[in-house]
């Protein structure tokens, strides 16, 4: 964002969006050329067509700061500049309130005015010659009330004098006193209501109080369930629980906004919450009694990974328990620290880690199912830019662990960039340089003490351009300066050692600018241990395991909704149970690691992924009678770990009947062409189709139909 104020001659509509400032920047202003000759401040300015000034300036954390704005005899003169601090982010509240004025520095008859008391934090500060507002700040912003209760409300008024009046919008909602406190009215059903704090000086200016009004407990009626998360958008995967205090009864839900019946979904645990928009709407049912009110939350979840890459969310900090079965990567931590251990499931969280991050109060459990060949010393987010997720290329300004500007992005396989296959994933990063302005890559990184060397992989871009040559920054020890070979193809490149403190560190690579356009492509960063072992020039695929020869054949279809065996948690191959899984599929419960959507058919379904080097097998070897037959089965993919769609084909003994494509990520069904097998022993094969990047099926209900008639 301030990059683009320095580079370009107007503000740019995401900026806007992203801040509250804007009610100090109309839309129409002019930029104002600004300059600082200092590395610890940046600054920009904008003018409105009414002659009005806004300066915001971004001062680094370091040491106090004494700033003096100089406009060279030009306006504004004999003005007033009005200062709000934002300390360390510009970030929305609930009550959209920007900070009150904190001071105020007159030009006098000059053009140039002193501010001597910016303090040592990373500051954003505005200052502006248009008067401060009238804002109302409400709390609480949001209170759940049982109906016939009362809540007291408080209001503060900010930049004016003055108490504020209530008052409750709408009818029949209830009641507020002239001292805020409210009395909700009696519901049936869940319901909102908005009540008013104004300012009495400045009646335009209030703040809005949202509260849910919820039915009273009444005798005959089953308790409303209760939501162990707010409303809202999370930045990542949450597990929802739903109770009600009606013992006995149960809840059931949907997630099409539609009333729960007697035949929705019964709740039996955490809800996984993954990326998009979720509705969960809940009642309790009881035999004896009414069913309770309905109650909806609508959730918004992004794919910022908190996480390390490739791993999912399994359990929040406090779990007793981890439910998984067999072997996978457990990750333990938060922001960016975290400790790695490979477990069989299920397992107790009893002494099972030492704490990563005793800064951290939303330390969580993080599962991957594919082993790592190496767990890492430090969480670098989005370290192989497969995030975010594209078919071509995208550019900056991105935030996707990294951040890239306007000059640096991620590409795909295939893309324009025609770039060699990338040695990580699918995707690689680029930058570029051109017109005068060259890419970087950019992340803070929280380390723990010690000694680091870090590696990557750097190929060129011989089908156009030159070859850019970059610097990779720690902080501001400068580690190296590189060029990839012309032949385009990636090579690894291992730098110096370098010591980090326990904290944040900027890991930066930096373009050098070049006559002509060049791009050099990144992937695969690590930082490892100094003097680890090398890593190989060019990562292997997982090599697949063996397939035990064939067992005798069943004498019909057997265990077709794979209830068998009954599962806690997810178990991957290889095993057999009437049907033989080789090490990328399984069989999980309902509410497992991989969040599947609730089978079709009892509690449990088989999963058939695709992975890079590695294709799911799920085979029954079984006896038939001479006739002709299909399959039928339902599938959906899966929603996690990028929740991409999946294919894979089925056989009968070597003849392909069907290849087929999961693209929902709800169950649906599906047909095999028909087939016509002689009397004896024949294998059905599932298989998934080969893949680079991990992709997963949901597989239940397999039926054998007989369609010629028999005798
Ligand atoms: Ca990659
Ligand atoms: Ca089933």
């Amino acid at each position: 964002m301030w990059d683009s104020l320095v580079l370009g001659t107007k503000p740019y509509k995401r900026y806007y969006e992203a801040s509250l400032l804007t009610r100090y920047i109309p839309a129409n202003s002019t930029v104002v050329t600004s300059n600082t000759d200092s590395e610890d401040l940046r600054s920009a300015v904008f003018k409105t067509a009414d002659g009005e000034y806004t300066i915001l300036l971004e001062a680094k954390a370091g040491t106090d700061k004494e700033v003096t704005f100089d406009f060279g005899g030009e306006p504004p003169v004999g003005k007033t500049f009005y200062k709000h601090v934002y300390q360390a982010d510009v970030q929305l509240e609930g009550n959209a309130v920007i900070p009150s004025a904190s001071g105020s520095f007159s030009t006098g008859a000059g053009s140039s005015f002193t501010d001597s008391d910016i303090d040592a934090e990373h500051n954003v500060i505005v200052y502006t010659t248009l008067p401060p507002q009238t804002q109302v700040e409400v709390t609480p912003l949001e209170p759940v009330v049982t109906a016939g209760q009362a809540q007291q409300l408080a209001a503060s008024v900010i930049d004016n004098t003055g108490g504020v009046t209530w008052s409750v919008i709408g009818s029949g909602n209830g009641a507020v006193t002239a001292e805020g406190l409210y009395t909700a009215p009696a519901v049936d059903e869940e319901k909102l209501v908005a009540v008013k704090a104004s300012s009495v000086q400045d009646p335009d200016s209030y703040g809005i109080a949202l509260i849910r009004v919820q039915p009273a407990p009444a005798a005959g009626r089953a308790d409303i369930p209760q939501f162990s998360l707010e409303y809202g958008k999370y930045a990542f995967t949450e597990a929802l629980t739903i109770t009600t205090a009606t013992e006995g009864a149960e809840i059931r839900y949907t997630t099409d906004g539609s009333a729960p019946t007697l035949s929705s979904t019964l709740y039996t645990g955490p809800i996984f919450l993954t990326t998009g928009t979720k509705k969960i709407t809940a009642a309790a049912f009881k035999g004896g009694l009414e069913p309770s009110a309905n109650v909806f939350r609508l959730y918004k979840i992004g794919n910022v990974s908190a996480g390390p890459d490739g791993y999912d969310f399994l359990a929040y900090d406090g779990a007793e328990e981890l439910s998984f079965t067999g072997t996978a990567s457990i990750a333990y931590g938060a922001d960016g620290l975290f400790f790695y251990k490979t477990l069989t499931g299920p397992v107790s969280t009893a002494g099972l880690f030492e704490d990563p991050n005793p800064a951290s109060d939303d330390k969580r459990y993080y599962i991957s199912t594919l082993i790592q060949d190496e767990e890492p010393a430090v969480t670098i987010y989005n370290a192989g830019f497969e995030m975010p997720v594209t078919s071509a290329y995208l550019t900056g300004p991105i935030t996707n662990g990294w951040a890239f500007d306007y000059r640096s992005g991620v590409q795909k396989n295939g893309s324009a960039f025609a770039a060699a296959v990338a040695p990580q994933g699918t995707q690689t990063a680029f930058m570029i340089s051109r017109s005068g302005i060259t890419g970087e890559l950019i992340q803070d990184i929280n380390f723990r003490e010690g000694e680091y060397e870090l590696s990557f992989r750097m190929a060129s871009r011989p089908s156009y351009g030159d070859i850019l040559p970059f610097q990779v920054y720690f902080d501001d020890q400068l580690l190296g300066t590189y060029q990839p070979n012309p032949s385009g193809s990636f090579a690894l490149v291992t730098t110096e050692g370098f010591t980090a403190s326990a904290g944040y560190h900027t890991l930066r690579f930096s373009g050098i600018e070049t006559p002509q356009e060049s791009t050099v492509f990144i992937d695969d960063v690590r930082i490892r241990p100094k003097g680890s072992p090398p890593l190989p020039e060019n990562p292997q695929p997982n090599p697949l395991p063996e397939e035990p020869e064939l067992g005798p054949p069943l004498e019909e279809l057997s265990n077709e909704g794979f209830e068998a065996p009954v599962l806690a948690a997810h178990r991957k191959g290889p095993f057999t149970e009437s049907w033989y899984f080789n090490g990328y599929a399984g069989v999980h419960p309902n509410g497992s690691a991989f969040q599947p959507p609730p089978a079709p058919e009892g509690n449990q379904t088989a999963f058939l992924q695709s992975v890079s080097g590695g294709q799911g097998l799920i085979r029954q070897h079984l006896e038939f009678k001479e006739g002709t037959y299909n399959l039928t089965f339902q599938a959906a993919k899966r929603s996690t770990s990028g929740g991409r769609d999946h294919s894979f084909k089925v056989f009968v003994d070597d003849t392909q009947i069907g290849s087929f494509t999961t693209a929902s990520t709800a169950f649906q069904p599906f047909v095999t062409e028909s087939f016509t097998v002689s009397a004896g022993a024949h294998t059905i094969r599932f298989v998934g189709a080969a893949a680079t990047q991990e992709a997963t099926s949901f597989i239940d209900d397999v039926n054998l139909n007989r369609l010629d008639a028999s005798e």
